[in-house]
């Protein structure tokens, strides 16, 4: 049971669950072309027990069965995202029919069921095609995805309550092109540089073309974390300050003010594209709402040895997720008052938070210090107006493979049988009967 009443958060805030395509689908058939995270998983030493999204939770046939879970637990909304290689196989030109048909079932059951679609366009699923000719790190990404982007607005717009754009645009740069652990595996700081830009570009182009098409409700999702030093040391908060640009200001400065934070242009000068600063415009075009996604802390200490960077990440001493990542709700509330205080008075939606953990009893823990940490942001003045727990089911997670559990709904990967934990009861406990 949670300690929290849905009626604290306000009359219209928003309960959810979220997913993401490659995640739970599977469905690898009808025509759904070949993604990055398809050849990265294969590559050897990528993904714990080289685990890919082949059958995943098999959602793709299974989804009646997972939005019933989601309404039967009192939830308002469904986050889910678009599979770009399902709808456009290639990447560009030809629409994949049976793609269609399967999200038309989809939004249509959402709606059928009293859900109100959040959609995200891009999850992490580049088309493998678009890759072959640089993906991110290719300049024309911003109109191969607003071509995506027109045929989501086409087919589904006037049926989505919410639609996001680039899902933590920091993972699909800085952590698949800087850092290597996502796909595509790059370790290469001027890839980095061109995905940072090029990935709000493709954001800011789409989010144009959505809005022509009439889609109304328009965000991104930036994940963010509470940065901070070490010590009180000169150093370390220099590092501070070069690290907290790296994680949340790049994205933050760039989408709600069109800048970059200087501290990164000057390091990153001779790598980023040519005339950056012309697309800033585009970059910060107007939103309708802000999403972010929470999950713990990250420390910074001076570390001069490291070459572009100086910095380097401290393990905190707070109780860990099965990760190791810290729990800290503290952190949640000083960020959704410093975005709600420096970069916007949009609405601002929780899009994920969760714990991966086998130990549901400290799932559910967490998520109560997370709700109330929403709710002392929200008496701090921030306009926090949902929250969606991460994640609905078990599911791949990424280079972890299946070794990691996220979900409030236990999955057996044998059998594909979904059942329901205590941290799904106790959501479910809050919000039943109250929709
Ligand atoms: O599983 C991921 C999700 O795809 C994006 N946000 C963080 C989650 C947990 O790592």
């Amino acid at each position: 049971m949670f300690s929290v009443d849905r009626g604290q958060f306000g009359p219209n805030f928003v309960f959810g669950t979220a997913t993401a395509a490659y995640q739970i689908e599977g469905g690898q058939i009808d025509g759904r072309g070949q993604s990055i995270w398809d050849t990265f998983a294969a590559t050897p030493g990528n993904v714990k027990n080289a685990d890919d999204g082949h059958m995943a939770c098999d959602h793709y046939n299974r989804w009646p069965e997972d939005l019933d879970l989601i309404r039967d637990g009192g939830f308002d909304g469904y986050r889910f995202s678009f599979a770009w290689p399902r709808l456009i196989p290639e990447g560009t030109g030809a629409v994949n029919q049976a793609g269609v048909d399967f999200y038309d079932r989809l939004v249509d059951g959402m709606l059928e069921r009293g859900l109100k679609p959040f959609a995200t366009l891009y999850h992490w699923d580049l088309p493998s095609a678009l890759q072959d000719k640089g993906g991110w790190m290719n300049r024309d990404i911003a109109g191969w995805f607003a071509d995506y982007a027109e045929l989501v607005a086409k087919k589904f717009g006037d049926r989505l309550h919410a639609t996001a754009t680039i899902n933590e645009p920091w993972c699909v740069s800085v952590l698949s092109h800087l850092l290597g652990v996502h796909a595509p595996g790059y370790r290469d700081l001027r890839a980095a540089a061109h995905a940072m830009h090029h990935v709000l570009l493709a954001h800011g182009t789409a989010i144009g073309v959505l809005r022509d098409n009439g889609v109304k409700n328009l965000g991104i999702v930036l994940n963010l974390e509470k940065a901070e030093a070490a010590s009180d040391s000169a150093e370390d908060l220099a590092a501070l300050d070069i690290g907290d640009a790296l994680f949340n200001r790049w994205f933050l400065d760039g989408v709600y003010k069109g800048q970059y934070p200087e501290v990164l242009t000057n390091i990153l000068a001779k790598y980023l594209p040519a005339a950056w600063h012309k697309d800033m415009e585009t970059i910060a075009r107007p939103l309708d709402w802000a999403g972010i996604n929470y999950y713990t802390r990250g420390i910074y200490a001076a570390d001069p040895a490291r070459a572009a960077f100086p910095i380097r990440q401290v393990k905190g001493p707070l109780e860990k997720n099965d990760l190791g990542w810290e729990i800290y709700p503290q952190g949640l509330t000083d960020l959704l008052v410093r975005v709600s205080r420096e970069y916007t008075k949009l609405p601002i939606y929780v899009t994920e938070n969760g714990m991966s953990e086998n130990d549901d009893t400290r799932r559910e823990a967490f998520y109560d210090l997370h709700l109330k940490a929403v709710l002392d942001a929200q008496a701090q003045g921030a306009d926090v107006r949902g929250y969606f727990a991460w994640s609905l089911l078990d599911n791949y997670e990424w280079a972890e493979g299946y070794t990691s559990r996220f979900g409030i709904v236990h999955v057996d990967y044998e059998t594909q049988k979904r059942t329901p934990k205590g941290s799904y009861r106790a959501f479910q406990g809050m919000l039943h009967n109250t929709r």
